[in-house]
This record gives C-alpha cells, sequence and structure tokens, in this order.
C-alpha cells in the first residue's frame, strides 16, 4: 500500500496574495502529504500593502465543520494552524484537538512581525494564541511572536546574542509546548547569517540551522517555512533536516523572486518544487 499522511490546516484563505492556506495547500500536496483544510477567515488579500481588503470571520463555522468531521470518523495524522480570525477560534482549536487527537499538533501563531501585530489584531490574540501553543509538539513563532507571547522585549535582528533566543526558546515550552523554534533569527555576532534555533524541553536539547541572510522582505515566506517544514516532518524528516529543507525552500523562492522584488505579492514558490522534492528524496 502507497503510504499517504493526512493533515488538517487551519489558517485563513487570503485571496490574492499567496499566504496561509494558498501557500500550505499546493506546498504540502507537492510534499505527497494530504492537505484538508478548515478555512479561519477569507479576505480578498492579506493585510500588509493593499488597502481596503474585505474580511469575513468564519469563526461562527467551526464548530460545525469540526462537529460533522468528528461524526463521519475522520481522522488526521497531523494538525497544521497558522492565522486565526479571531481570538475565539484557539478555543475552538483546542476542543477540536481534544475530539480528533491529531497525531501531531504543529502551531504556528502567525499575528505579528517586525515587532508589530498585523492589522487588525489586537492583545486578545497574543493571549489566545499562546494558550493553543501550549498544547502544541512544536510552535514555529518568529522573534516578534516569541516576544508578544512572553511579555519579554523584542529587540531588533542583528542586535542580540545566543543567551536572549535561548532564555525566550526555555519560556516559549515552560507551559506545555514541547519543542519551540525561533525563525528569522540573526545574531549581533553573525551579520551575515539568519537561522532558526529551536529548544525541545524533554530532551533540553538546543537544534539550529544557519544560512546566509538575504538583503530582501517578501510577503508570505513565514508560512512558506513553516508549511514547508511540517512537510518535511510529515514525510518522516528529522528535525533539522526539516529545518534545513524549509530554509533551503525559502532561499531557492526569494532568489527566484529577485528580479521581481514586490514585497506584497509574495514569493515564486512554485518555480522551486521540483527542487523541493529532490531534498525530500535525498
Ligand atoms: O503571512 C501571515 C498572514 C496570514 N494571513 C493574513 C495576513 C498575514 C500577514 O500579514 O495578513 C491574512
Amino acid at each position: 500500500m502507497n503510504e499517504l499522511k493526512r493533515i488538517v490546516t487551519v489558517q485563513d484563505i487570503s485571496c490574492f496574495g499567496k499566504c496561509s492556506a494558498t501557500v500550505a495547500l499546493p506546498v504540502i500536496s507537492a510534499m505527497g502529504v494530504e492537505c484538508a483544510v478548515i478555512p479561519t477567515a477569507v479576505l480578498s488579500t492579506h493585510t500588509a500593502g493593499f488597502p481596503g481588503f474585505t474580511f469575513r470571520d468564519l469563526t461562527e463555522d467551526i464548530p460545525g465543520i469540526t462537529a460533522h468531521w468528528k461524526k463521519v470518523g475522520l481522522t488526521f495524522d497531523g494538525l497544521y494552524t497558522g492565522y486565526l480570525g479571531s481570538p475565539e477560534q484557539a478555543a475552538m482549536i483546542g476542543d477540536f484537538v481534544d475530539e480528533i487527537r491529531p497525531g501531531t499538533f504543529f502551531a504556528d501563531p502567525a499575528m505579528a512581525d517586525n515587532g508589530k501585530l498585523y492589522a487588525g489584531f489586537g492583545n486578545e490574540i497574543v493571549t489566545a494564541m499562546k494558550r493553543l501553543c501550549d498544547r502544541a509538539d512544536l510552535i514555529v513563532p518568529n522573534l516578534t511572536e516569541a516576544s508578544f507571547m512572553l511579555g519579554a522585549e523584542y529587540k531588533e535582528p542583528g542586535t542580540y546574542d545566543e543567551t536572549y533566543i535561548r532564555s525566550l526558546l526555555r519560556g516559549l515550552t515552560e507551559n506545555g509546548a514541547k519543542t519551540a523554534a525561533i525563525t528569522g533569527v540573526r545574531y549581533a555576532s553573525e551579520p551575515g547569517k539568519q537561522g532558526i534555533v529551536a529548544y525541545t524541553r524533554e530532551t533540553g536539547e538546543y537544534t539550529e540551522y544557519f544560512h546566509e541572510n538575504l538583503p530582501v522582505s517578501f510577503h508570505g515566506t513565514g508560512d512558506l517555512y513553516a508549511a514547508t517544514m511540517f512537510g518535511a516532518m510529515m514525510r518522516g524528516k528529522s528535525l533539522v533536516d526539516s529545518m534545513r529543507i524549509a530554509a533551503t525552500n525559502v532561499l531557492n523562492s526569494i532568489r527566484a523572486t529577485m528580479d521581481d522584488p514586490d514585497y506584497r505579492y509574495s514569493v515564486k514558490f512554485e518555480l522551486c518544487i521540483p527542487e523541493l522534492l529532490k531534498m525530500l528524496e535525498e
């Protein structure tokens, strides 16, 4: 029998702009993992750069979807949560975890970047995301999200050291999250590098993967990173290999987009899927 893992991702559909579900669905499927979706909101575009976007909150639809799934007996090897339409959705997803017990719960608390919450979010989302993350096997906040969730000082990229990152990682795993990985780490001592650093509470082990820091920024790369990393884990890759594959896929996609650098349009990840699949076979 050909084995096919099945996951469900819970995040918004931004109809234009390649982030959240419109990245997770194609990338995870291409990686050879079945990907179902619970949409948390439908927006005309993402919230970062297209003034006047529409936003339909789907909070009321979620209990009906999960109750139906429970009734018909669906099961999942993994759950991947991202951008939520409202803080209340975090509690609903918590109930869903209790009911369906997905094999691995991967949470990306997608709510902030560059020291600021995304448009439309207030402090309630931070509390709700933190509570959801406390239940996860693996969480992948960026530094802004990590500092918001801990009420800790946010430091600008390239101005901090390993001690700062390690203390945030320990804080993030204090209330239940098994492994925390902070993305977009840039140490003061290594100006040309960027990476991801993880900490697993049970073993006390730190895992890291650093690579070249490209001096450009595109919307949606955090979502591409998370989708690729979870896809790789579902394909049986180790934590460090999944971090490397995700980072390389994002770097390849950024390089493929450098000649067309509008931040809002995200990266041309579609062009890099053949390369991604090769990395899965290594
Ligand atoms: O990439 C994170 C993200 C996801 N979904 C929506 C967003 C953002 C970031 O701005 O606006 C709707």
